[in-house]
């Protein structure tokens, strides 16, 4: 069998492992993978059908992906202390579909952070799923602090008495206080779910409270800070739950699970479970705040002042451009990030206010607090003068000595 005869899928490939190595991600959603993660995606497993769950499956020879899957299970529940996992769903969404599904019937209420604010598209996009079948209500941060008031969560959980509260997000740069929301939900019969998609990699590595003892069900990807493939989990620690989200995820809403992903899966949460790992997130974290405080410094915006965790949601109105524009702008110097709308945003998400800058990535090739202060550097001087060719010819320059610097593969 040629491995590799189909140069036009090659080609691009290959272009996109050079622009991985050239650029410096800041999409706080993204990461690199080790090798060995890598490796796992691409092998036989690709080729197995195993529709159920380990030891009642539709299909046979399922005896070794059985073996993976245990094994997988296993290390998700070590990570992260809890009693169950689910480790089929194949992406976030699939998660919150799974989480969603065996918390609530159709039509139910449930209150999650506004997407304006930092919340996620499946958290209640009347054109997403969640949007379609549940009653989605919100909260928000509050506007002076751009933080989250745990009194105006409580008061619309009266208001509303929803089934579900749904905390996590994926544009909010502070801790979010997993035991008051859980208080909420206890003093308003609602169950809470939370999904850690962003800080699931800073929960295993000790840098954010763990919401597995809080939460009736936890959701989260293994691809952002976890550093894994992409792919979604669910935990939980409680059986009746378990068992309701193991039937929404199959048969419910997912057929066959990706098995070469669960194996790579499994490697990621064997790598989070190595104590090297803990100093990888608290190096995310100390990266996001001397990002953060050093564009600060050059007169950015950040909104709420700061971070907690691995990202930065920066404010370019002042500037005189949308979120787009910036995006751009920083694009062209090899920095890739994604606008963002900001808190109270009076621009449309296509054009947001703001940029979301996140150092899950950057940190994984080695970068430390003084390349914090250059990159900060880089991105004030090419949002001051967008339009100026001769200055980001120069900064694409330093940006690919940064980045050569760091190789991601060798
Ligand atoms: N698209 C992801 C993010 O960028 O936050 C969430 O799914």
């Amino acid at each position: 069998m040629s491995a590799h005869s189909d140069s036009e899928i090659w080609a691009a490939v290959a272009a996109e492992t050079e622009r991985q190595e050239r650029q410096l991600e800041l999409i706080a959603s993204e990461n690199h993978t080790s090798q060995e993660v890598m490796d796992a995606v691409g092998t036989t497993l690709t080729n197995k059908y195993a529709e159920g769950y380990p030891g009642r499956r539709y299909y046979g020879g399922c005896e070794h992906v059985d073996v993976v899957e245990n094994i997988a299970r296993g290390r998700a529940k070590e990570l992260f202390n809890a009693k169950y996992a689910n480790v089929q769903p194949h992406s976030g969404t699939q998660a919150n579909m799974g989480a969603l599904m065996a918390l609530c019937q159709p039509g139910d209420r449930v209150l999650a952070m506004s997407l304006d604010h930092g919340g996620h598209l499946s958290h209640g996009h009347e054109k997403n799923f969640s949007g379609v079948f549940y009653d989605f209500h919100s909260y928000g941060v509050e506007r002076e602090s751009e933080r989250l008031d745990m009194d105006q969560v409580a008061s619309r959980a009266k208001e509303v008495q929803p089934r579900v509260i749904l905390a996590g997000a994926s544009a909010y740069s502070r801790s979010i206080d997993f035991a008051a929301f859980a208080e909420i939900a206890r003093e308003n019969d609602a169950l809470l779910m939370v999904d850690m998609a962003h800080i699931a990699g800073l929960v295993a590595g000790g840098q954010h409270d763990n919401p597995v003892p809080h939460a009736d069900v936890v959701t989260m990807t293994t691809h952002k800070t976890l550093r894994g493939p992409r792919g979604g989990l669910i935990v939980t620690r409680d059986l009746e739950v378990l068992k309701r989200v193991n039937s929404s995820v199959f048969p419910g809403g997912q057929g066959g699970p990706l098995m070469h992903v669960i194996a790579a899966k499994a490697v990621a949460l064997r790598e989070a479970l190595a104590p090297q790992f803990a100093d990888y997130a608290r190096a995310v974290v100390r990266n996001a705040q001397a990002l953060a405080g050093s564009l600060s410094e050059r007169g950015l915006r950040i909104v709420s002042g700061g971070t907690d965790n691995h990202l930065c949601l920066v404010d370019v109105s002042p500037s005189g451009l949308s979120g787009a524009q910036a995006e751009d702008a920083l694009h062209r110097v090899d920095l890739t990030c994604n606008k963002n709308l900001i808190p109270y945003d009076e621009r449309p998400p296509m054009e947001a206010s703001g940029v979301r800058l996140g150092t899950a990535a950057i940190t994984t090739r080695g970068l430390d607090e003084d390349d914090m202060n250059t990159l900060a550097g880089w991105i004030a001087e090419t949002l001051g003068s967008p339009e100026d060719e001769s200055m980001q010819q120069r900064i694409r320059g330093e940006v690919a000595e940064m980045a050569r610097a760091h190789p991601i593969y060798g």
